[in-house]
């Protein structure tokens, strides 16, 4: 077990998202100073690269029900098997997107080896759609489906037929636009769903508390998967899919901050970050802010 080691891989793939960008942002994190923050912080980082994704340019849609689903599958078939080692050797994967489609592979790759995880799922989506509910046919609204076994038999049977994550342990935080078909779906299953609404009331310091408790019961620890636009677009302007309403920048540092103190976070993904809609860089520089939360930077 190497416990101080972190492992960077970036996935800068867009062809699960409707609009172009999100693949630039492993490159956008890693320029706001990724590696050398998690390195002030006591960690020894190996930075893998990137794993290698076609150009869209040189891609016809098959299906537009299922877009670009061939080389979405051969990108996330490489993100599992990489995963899956990076848990073997016990390094900690931190995965930079690129869209949320990667959460197919990074998810399958943890479930390897029989491993039992816990999943907390930053998003202002359910990312629940599959084939009999998708209005848009993109890949990246799909993931958590996926790993509970619904979906294309391409997508879910990467890394094995069995689904990835335990429902039970399963949190989602931040939603506030899910479709109508979908938020079926996700009362039909065991997932937690925390909306804005939720936020508003109870606090994130409470619905926080209450996720790491349900994500962690009965797991050997926690999946952190997050997706910039979770925030309001006043803070992360670069984002694939902006939306109103979303968690300010306290809140979302205060959520990273005690998924730290629980010492639970097996791994983490940033994902969605979108350069061509950014300030400066300044959602990528949140993005890096919020690793380095989670991995432990103290205000005091
Ligand atoms: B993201 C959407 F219809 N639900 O399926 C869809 F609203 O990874 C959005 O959370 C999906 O950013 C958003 O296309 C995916 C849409
Ligand atoms: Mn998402
Ligand atoms: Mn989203
Ligand atoms: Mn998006």
């Amino acid at each position: 077990m190497q416990k101080n080691v972190i492992r960077i891989i970036g996935v800068p793939i867009d062809l699960g998202a409707g609009r172009r960008g999100v693949d630039m942002g492993p490159s956008a994190i890693r320029t706001a100073g990724l590696n050398e923050r998690l390195r002030q912080l006591g960690w020894d980082v190996e930075d893998f690269g990137n794993v290698e994704v076609p150009v869209q340019e040189e891609l016809e849609i098959k299906d537009k029900r299922l877009k670009y689903l061939p080389e979405i599958v051969k990108v996330n078939e490489q993100l599992h098997l990489m995963v899956s080692e990076a848990m073997k050797e016990g390094v900690i994967p931190v995965i930079l997107g690129g869209d949320h489609s990667l959460g197919i592979g990074s998810l399958a790759g943890l479930a390897s080896d029989g491993r039992h995880f816990g999943l907390i799922w930053f998003d202002t989506h359910g990312d629940y759609n599959s084939l009999a509910t998708t209005d848009s046919g993109n890949i990246h609204g799909m993931p958590l489906a996926v790993a509970n076994g619904i979906g294309a038999p391409e997508l879910t049977s990467i890394g094995g037929e069995h689904k990835k994550i335990s429902e039970e342990n399963t949190v989602i935080i931040g939603a506030r636009e899910i479709d109508p078909q979908e938020s079926e779906m996700l009362h039909q299953s065991k997932i937690t769903v925390f909306t804005m609404r939720d936020i508003d009331q109870l606090g994130m310091q409470e619905v926080i508390s209450q996720g790491i408790k349900i994500a962690s019961r009965g797991t050997d620890g926690i999946h952190v998967s997050f997706d910039l636009d979770v925030i309001d677009p006043e803070e992360a302007p670069g984002v694939g899919t902006p939306v109103l309403g979303g968690i300010t920048y306290r809140e979302a540092h205060l959520a990273m901050e005690h998924l730290a103190d629980s010492g639970l976070v097996l791994s983490m993904e940033v994902v969605e970050v979108n350069p061509i809609l950014d300030n400066r860089n300044k959602t990528a520089e949140l993005a890096v802010g919020l690793i380095c939360s989670v991995f432990g930077k103290r205000i005091y």
